[in-house]
């Protein structure tokens, strides 16, 4: 369950407070930075933080974002320093994104190192005892878990606020493609946890990346890093060093990444270098201004830090794809949810009117997706809109519209697909 949204309100209000008089950390951020930053903010409107995406996209040209894997543009889509998967290259895939089809967000650029040089640093007030540290053989040598899970930006879906819902929203503009799904295999966070001696007064587990530190508005972010609840951590969290039966690639977080399971992308900390465990609550733009929502259908200081992705459906075919007329045609494509899993997909080739149970090829299950498929012979020629809803384990089913944030965050409404019928 999240935490009530109004008790981490006053608690970062709280923060906020205790850091102006000093007497917090800042989790790494200069004060001087944090005040420059707050400046920008409030000149920029409620959410300047989101300049990092607007700063990351302008620094890019599109030839080299940043990214070590081709990006064949039949399979993805270059969105600044990050790559989006087309849906349609994914159609006969099988059930695990092919880790060449897998999506990149960086929010600077992919780090090249080398497993053998690399250490895990675990550290902080809410250890027992000093740091540890784990190389990469080391932890290879721990006790192994494989699973198959998605990752996905918490922004996938984001364009449609505006194309669909009329409304503005800043960051990445991904369509459905921000997510993949791969068999992870690694280490239990927990197992790590355990051995660098967490204590019982640990609060939370704050991840690292040794990617380059994010600049945004000339203020200087530090290092990709978002706090987990410690309760997360010792949950289900993996160090994940293999990633579809290979060692991880440099795109997706070589040699070593954090995987939490169901929970928004930005959760998974890649190039992860160290470990903080506190025994206070940490602060960072990743999990303040950054990955909360805000708008009017929130409270002013915003919602409690993003946790569990939602709901969603997408066709294996591109936007605008052209169908022949009375042929048969196979509709494919997946839905998936961070929440309970997806029990039942229902397509509509007439924009809503009429609806049918597409068929499953994947039983249900937690923090992966399914594939699905129905028939459809088309008779009239021209434009038409074909939708994919889905309806998971509790009975939560895709709304019509998605309640908007300003940074376009966790989109869950059916996705209309325009085709044409030639
Ligand atoms: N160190 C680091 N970790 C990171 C990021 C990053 O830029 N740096 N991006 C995050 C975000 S926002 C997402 S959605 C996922 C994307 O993982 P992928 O690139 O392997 O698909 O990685 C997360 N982990
Ligand atoms: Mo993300």
């Amino acid at each position: 369950m999240a935490p009530d949204p109004s008790d981490e309100i006053a608690y970062d209000r709280r923060r906020l407070r205790q850091w102006a008089r000093g007497r917090a950390r800042s989790a790494g951020l200069e004060r001087r930075d944090l005040l420059k930053l707050f400046a920008a903010v409030s000149a920029a409107g409620p959410l300047g933080l989101t300049a990092t995406e607007a700063a990351a996209r302008e620094s890019t040209d599109a030839a080299s974002p940043g990214i070590v894997k081709p990006l064949p543009p039949e399979v993805f889509t270059v969105r600044g320093t990050n790559a989006e998967t087309n849906f349609a290259s994914l159609r006969g895939t099988g059930l695990l994104t092919p880790t060449d089809h897998f999506f990149v967000r960086n929010h600077t650029a992919t780090p090249r190192i080398d497993a053998a040089d690399w250490r895990l640093k675990v550290w902080g007030g809410g250890l027992t005892g000093g740091p540890v540290e784990f190389g990469y053989d080391e932890l290879r040598a721990l006790p192994s878990v494989s699973r198959t899970l998605f990752v996905e930006c918490a922004g996938n879906g984001r364009s449609f606020y505006t194309t669909q819902q009329g409304q503005q929203v800043t960051g990445t503009a991904w369509t459905l493609g921000a997510v993949g799904v791969a068999r992870w295999r690694g280490v239990r966070l927990a197992d790590v946890l355990h051995r660098a001696g967490i204590g019982r007064h640990a609060v939370d587990v704050l991840p690292r990346g040794l990617d380059d530190e994010v600049v945004s508005n000339g203020v200087n972010l530090g290092r990709v890093r978002r706090p987990l609840p410690v309760t997360k951590a010792l949950d289900d969290v993996l160090l994940a060093y293999e990633m579809n039966g290979e060692p991880l690639p440099p795109d997706h977080g070589h040699p070593v990444r954090v995987i939490a399971p169901g929970w928004v992308g930005i959760s998974s900390v890649k190039w992860v270098g160290d470990i903080e465990v506190s025994d206070e609550p940490l602060y960072t733009p990743w999990n303040t201004d950054m990955y909360r929502l805000f708008g009017a259908a929130y409270p002013p200081g915003g919602s409690a830090p993003l946790t569990r992705q939602t709901l969603k459906s997408a066709f294996e075919l591109a936007s605008g794809a052209t169908l022949p007329a009375h042929r048969r045609t196979v509709l494919t494509g997946r839905s998936w949810s961070g929440g309970a899993p997806v029990r039942r997909v229902d397509v509509s080739t007439d924009a809503g009117s009429t609806w049918r149970r597409a068929r499953l090829h994947d039983a249900p299950r937690r923090g992966s997706w399914v594939r699905w498929s129905t028939p459809w012979v088309p008779h009239e020629r021209g434009p038409a809109v074909l939708l994919a809803r889905a309806t998971d384990a509790t009975g939560r089913v895709q709304p019509p519209t998605a309640v908007h944030n300003t940074q376009g965050y966790l989109f869950d409404a059916v996705v209309r697909h325009p085709v044409t019928v030639v």
